[in-house]
């Protein structure tokens, strides 16, 4: 799963990518670089199943997180020729836009606006490019699928000319397959990064308030972090960071709730196999059932699916190991077309 890191020139993408990833890219050049890492998520559930059964290993989630500029900040003033998509970042799940809170002169909410205005407009010249030449096309071969996705068409272009993202939207399960071939932007989930300035780390708030309108959960949310304390941060032993977080009043990183927001933002959940070389969370999108799920740890076990063994990570925590979930009757035994939760423990029972 992939997250595309975008916004202004300087706005801090490069220091937040470097936070993320433990990475040392070079900051402040300039360079409008692109880079790429793959990030673990972090996740306090896995580490106490880990504390719990003591596996030889513990694997967390992961994503891939592109740094990358794809924005010239001139909004609906872009033409197209200012308008360079990269072509990675149409594959990528959800958008992620930093936005330099730290400067004196930032003008944040401008900004936003700015850089929506032109996902919308990037959008916009898709379909424009496209609708007209794929109508006489159907209505010439009578194609009724071809017909249809016009229709569809339409009625995003409709949105995207009154200044509205394709992500507000309101699309059905089968709109969102007939327009899936085009990957427009303005349809990707976007969690907006405010990068604040270290005087404000203890009253981001007064950050978050200003964009309280904004916010639409699975759709556009907001963290406020200061790129350039959490790049420090990321920097440092396990020893050093504890005293570092100490001083800033903080428990755990800031990057820690960014990395989170971004894995559910993508509509992913985790759930967990706790076994004896290995404690693991797998990523599955949310509402994938049992026998898929399964998938994911292999292809045999959702070929050879019989049934999973599901204990809830609470149950887990507090009962501590899988007999005693099974002594207190928190052990449950589901069939393939069980919907998987965010923090189930699973067995899975196969044969192939
Ligand atoms: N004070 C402060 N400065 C920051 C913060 N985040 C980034 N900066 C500074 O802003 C400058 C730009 O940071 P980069 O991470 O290189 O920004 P970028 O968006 O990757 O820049 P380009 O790739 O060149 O477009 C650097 O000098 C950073 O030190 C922050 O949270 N606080
Ligand atoms: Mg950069």
């Amino acid at each position: 799963m992939k997250i595309g890191i975008i916004g202004l020139p300087q706005s801090g993408k490069t220091t937040i990518f470097n936070a993320a990833s433990g990475k040392s890219e070079a900051v402040g050049d300039y360079s409008q670089a692109s880079h790429r890492a793959i990030i673990k998520v972090p996740d306090a559930r896995l580490d106490r199943l880990s504390e719990l059964a003591n596996p030889k290993k513990t694997t967390y989630a992961e994503i891939d997180y592109m740094d990358m500029c794809a924005f010239s900040g001139k909004g609906k003033e872009a033409d197209q020729s200012q308008i360079k998509i990269p072509e990675e970042l149409n594959y990528a799940s959800a958008l992620m836009v930093v936005i330099d809170c730290f400067s004196s002169d930032c003008e944040p909410e401008k900004n936003l606006n700015l850089f929506l205005d032109e996902l919308i407009l990037s959008d916009q010249i898709i379909i424009e490019r496209n609708i007209d030449k794929k109508e006489r096309t159907a209505k010439m071969t009578g194609d009724q699928e071809g017909l249809i996705e016009v229709e569809v068409l339409r009625r995003c272009l409709a949105s995207l000319e009154d200044s509205k993202p394709l992500s507000e939207l309101d699309l059905s399960e089968n709109d969102r397959k007939i327009i899936k071939k085009y990957a427009f932007l303005s349809l990707k989930p976007l969690l907006v990064v405010l990068n604040i300035s270290e005087d404000d780390i203890g009253s981001d708030s007064k950050w978050m308030d200003k964009f309280a309108d904004h916010e639409m959960p699975g759709i556009r949310e907001f963290v406020a972090i200061c790129g350039k304390i959490e790049m420090e941060l990321s920097d440092l032993d396990e020893s050093d960071k504890a005293e570092f977080l100490s001083e800033l009043g903080i428990s755990r990183p800031a990057m820690e709730r960014l990395v989170k927001r971004s894995f559910h933002l993508m509509g992913l959940i985790s759930f967990f196999t706790v076994g004896d070389p290995e404690a693991r969370a797998w990523t599955i999108k949310a509402g994938t059932n049992a026998r898929k799920a399964a998938g994911a740890i292999h292809s045999d076990l959702e070929r050879g699916f019989i049934r999973a063994e599901v204990i809830k990570y609470e149950d887990f925590d507090e009962l501590g190991s899988t007999p005693a979930a099974r002594e207190a009757g928190r052990y449950h035994v589901e069939g393939k077309d069980y919907i998987v939760c965010d923090g189930d423990v699973i067995l899975v029972r196969f044969n192939i």
